[in-house]
């Protein structure tokens, strides 16, 4: 049951797709007041409860303890005790002993989620322009509350299957020569690749929908090359149009008044990578449609996947503030005033990202003027929604590939994320395993973050760990950032093991996708934390370092440098399969509960429920070369077991694809027991 309430005057986000008669009453499990224009809604909580949700935020699985602000933010080099991040997902599920209930506010504005942090036995979400729709989801079941949220806002987006296949990305591939000889490298050693990313280099003075003709000379004959090979070109597109004459893009932005205003009435601009920019008013239809268009060339030339970067928005500085700040250095004395030479550092300090810049544009969706920050989460998403709109157009019968940095609850359903700029931490891949169930349950299934970090010098055995939970990642994309250590797989002297791992990715790669597929299909979750199927086994709702996946998976990736295992809960009896390649791997029937696994660097373990099937196929050097015809089923199975595999790649514009997709039955895995109590058939389809 979803009950909506209405507060103020919500400004239409997109994030929802039910339409609901607003309630009367007063809110339940929630104590409602206002202070000022803010909604603030207090709960009580008791010492057991546990909070889900929250989708792309820091620390744990469990948000409780911490105080997390929906504040879409570029924040390179985020902390534990950062509290905004790229995007902003305002859904919170409480969970504990007769406590089972879900909020949502759909609200684009700041709001702040003080969980447990001021007092500890105190949630206060805070609306701080109190202009929202509030929804209370209640079910029985933690997997129920995810699937009334998802019929609340929408079946999440569906990429192309190449989508799965591996990535390689490096902010810092300058030509056309670069990226082939990236290829080559992959091809050449056998590394599997499906897709290679074009970071900000590709374009002419970084400026969108334009490459550098020296550099990338014939864009549609690389593609072309590049799509032999089975590998497709994934360009990127930042949020601002360089403002500049003559400059198409700008020009017919700028003849369709598309930019977002100054208060007095003209163009907004601030510095981003290409110089002074405009922005689109993304929250326009007739914008949205004109910059969905501006895609056209480069689908033209046979790109099929883009990412959308900058898109909080991001902004470097605005010119009036940049003409401050040089004024004060004008006016600073040189020497001895250390306050004063503080103000200064601070006033260039605070160029970037400044809040105060953000309340000094205006967005004109339906004629009227809305401040942008009423609505700043809303940018990125409005962004992905008119990149998938134009892609639509262009071809409503393909699936094209998008993932963005920034986001809000709606765009789940036009694009995938991938989680910012990370680093190459030990920390910062404990980060991703705990954001990915959370941003699940918001929608975001489509999704993974920079394996082997962004910023930061990887190492070798980091690499290795990272790229052992991307092989269970949709999004699988090795990104580094510029003057980093180069991240490539072969660029170390364990090249083969590392391969290694994404040799079982390609092996798993026609599961992975059906296990996706179905979580997508059905509105569920192709990760989840443990509570979603053990809620009344205390030690599986306090597990912060474990996933489910699919329907009868588990990970527990090595998180810790040098460690030479771990330990594991099986909240019930598992298969544990560890990997070492596709051929070469272990299969353990493990009881219910704590496990100490041995796990040196080039293994890892992927758990089964009993009762289910893994399947293992050849494998290959990219999705379209994939020998996915006959499989080795994996299981401990005392009967045998349905498995409906998906391969089919098509599109779907209504909300059920059944007749699109391709069920296959495997009556193959019925018990022949090599190992006591498990199976290994081969399937042949
Ligand atoms: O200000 O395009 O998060 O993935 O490599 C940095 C360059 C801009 C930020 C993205 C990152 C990308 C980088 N971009």
């Amino acid at each position: 049951m979803i009950r909506k309430y209405t507060f103020g005057t919500p400004f239409p986000t997109d994030a929802v797709v039910l339409s609901l008669p607003a309630e009367k009453g007063p809110v339940p499990y929630l104590d409602l007041s206002r202070e000022g224009n803010q909604v603030v809604l207090t709960r009580k909580l008791q010492p057991e409860d546990v909070l889900f949700g929250l989708g792309e935020s820091v620390r744990g699985i469990n948000k409780r303890g911490f105080r997390y602000v929906s504040w879409n933010s570029d924040i390179f080099s985020h902390t534990e005790s950062t509290e905004s991040l790229y995007a902003s997902h305002n859904f919170l599920v409480f969970f504990g002993p007769g406590c089972l209930f879900g909020v949502y506010l759909d609200d684009p504005g700041r709001v702040s989620w003080d969980l447990g942090f001021t007092r500890s036995d105190t949630a206060v979400i805070t609306s701080e322009n109190g202009n929202l729709d509030l929804y209370v989801l209640e079910e029985d079941s933690l997997p129920a509350l995810a699937r009334s949220f998802r019929k609340l806002t929408g079946r999440s987006y569906l990429p192309p299957r190449w989508a799965f296949g591996y990535i390689q990305s490096r902010w810092g591939y300058a030509s056309e020569a670069e990226c082939r000889a990236v290829a080559e490298e992959h091809r050449k050693r056998d590394i599997p690749l499906d897709g290679i990313c074009m970071d900000i280099d590709y374009m002419e003075e970084y400026k969108n929908f334009t490459w550098r003709k020296d550099a990338f000379p014939d864009l549609e004959r690389f593609s072309r090359d590049m799509r032999e090979e089975h590998i497709h070109l994934v360009p990127i597109i930042d949020a601002g149009i360089r403002q500049e004459e003559g400059y198409p893009p700008y020009d017919s932005g700028k003849a369709g008044d598309s930019f977002c205003k100054k208060g007095d009435g003209s163009d907004f601009t601030a510095a981003v990578w290409p110089g002074l920019c405009c922005f689109p008013d993304f929250l326009r239809e007739d914008v949205r449609r004109w910059f969905g268009s501006l895609y056209r060339p480069l689908l033209e030339a046979g790109v099929e996947g883009f990412w959308n970067d900058m898109n909080e928005p991001s902004l470097f500085y605005t010119p009036e503030r940049l003409e401050a700040a040089l004024l004060r250095t004008r006016e600073t004395a040189s020497g001895g005033d250390y306050e004063a030479l503080w103000s200064l550092s601070s006033a260039f300090n605070s160029l970037a990202n400044n809040e105060e810049d953000y309340r000094s544009f205006f967005h004109h969706p339906s004629g009227t003027a809305v401040r942008h920050d009423k609505v700043h989460n809303l940018y990125g998403a409005f962004m992905t929604r008119a990149s998938a709109e134009g892609f639509r157009r262009f071809d409503p019968d393909r699936r094209f590939l998008l993932f963005s940095r920034s986001s809000f609850i709606g765009a789940h359903r036009n694009g995938g994320v991938w989680t910012g700029d990370n680093s190459s931490w030990w920390s910062h891949l404990k980060l991703v395993l705990q954001m990915l169930p959370n941003l699940n349950l918001c929608g975001f299934l489509y999704s993974g973050c920079d394996l082997g970090g962004f910023s930061c010098n990887v190492t070798e055995d980091l690499l290795a760990r990272f790229l052992q939970l991307g092989v269970f990642t949709p999004l699988m994309r090795n990104h580094s950032a510029l003057h980093t250590r180069e991240q490539e797989v072969y660029r170390f002297s364990s090249w083969e093991d590392l391969r290694s791992i994404l040799r079982v990715r390609y092996a798993l790669l026609p599961f992975l996708y059906s296990e996706f597929m179905k979580a997508a299909l059905s509105d569920g979750m192709y990760f989840r934390p443990l509570a979603f199927d053990y809620p009344e086994d205390p030690r599986a709702v306090a597990t912060e370092d474990q996933l489910l996946l699919g329907e009868g998976c588990m990970i527990a990736p090595v998180l810790e440098q040098n460690a030479s295992g771990r330990y594991v809960y099986l909240p019930e009896d598992m298969l544990m399969i560890r990997f070492r390649s596709p051929e070469d791997y272990d299969l353990v029937p493990l009881d219910r509960g704590d496990h100490r696994i041995s796990l040196g660097l080039r293994e890892f373990p992927l758990f089964v429920k009993k009762n289910h099937a893994v399947l293992l196929c050849p494998g290959g050097t990219s999705t379209e070369t994939l020998d996915d015809r006959s499989f080795t089923v994996l299981g401990r199975t005392d009967t045998a077991v349905r498995y409906d595999l998906y391969r089919d790649d098509g599109i779907d514009p209504h909300p059920v694809l059944e007749e699109h997709l391709t069920p296959v039955f495997l009556p193959a895995a019925a018990p022949s027991v090599p190992v006591p109590g498990v199976a290994i058939s081969t399937a042949v389809l």
